[in-house]
């Protein structure tokens, strides 16, 4: 595990690492670059290699529906979906509504 800051190398013994990523600092949403270069017991140094790392929100939002439990005979109802939220860095940006008929 490692804190990684952009453009500042990273060391280590061992031939792998884990990017620390915190809900409280996540990497944003879209393409991230991870370069490697590798030095044998000589000094010598590799060419860099790199691999893009794409964060992607895979997670569904939520509805939350709601209306005034009574409505007066031939007024017009309001329907709130502000309670709506989305989890895994991204956020609700349309809304469908849809009338299922009477019951
Ligand atoms: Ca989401």
């Amino acid at each position: 595990m490692a804190e990684f800051v952009i453009n500042t190398d990273v060391v280590t013994k061992e031939a792998s690492v884990e990017v620390t990523v915190t809900t409280d600092k996540p990497l944003p949403l879209g393409r991230h670059t991870f370069r490697l270069v590798v030095i044998d017991d000589s000094g010598n140094k590799s060419i860099p290699d790199e691999v893009q790392v794409i964060v992607a929100d895979q997670q569904n939002p939520t509805a939350v529906i709601s209306a005034p439990r009574i409505a007066t005979f031939g007024a017009s109802i309001p329907l709130d979906g502000g309670k709506s939220f989305d989890v895994g860095g991204g956020r609700v940006v349309q809304y469908v509504w849809t009338y299922l008929g009477p019951q």
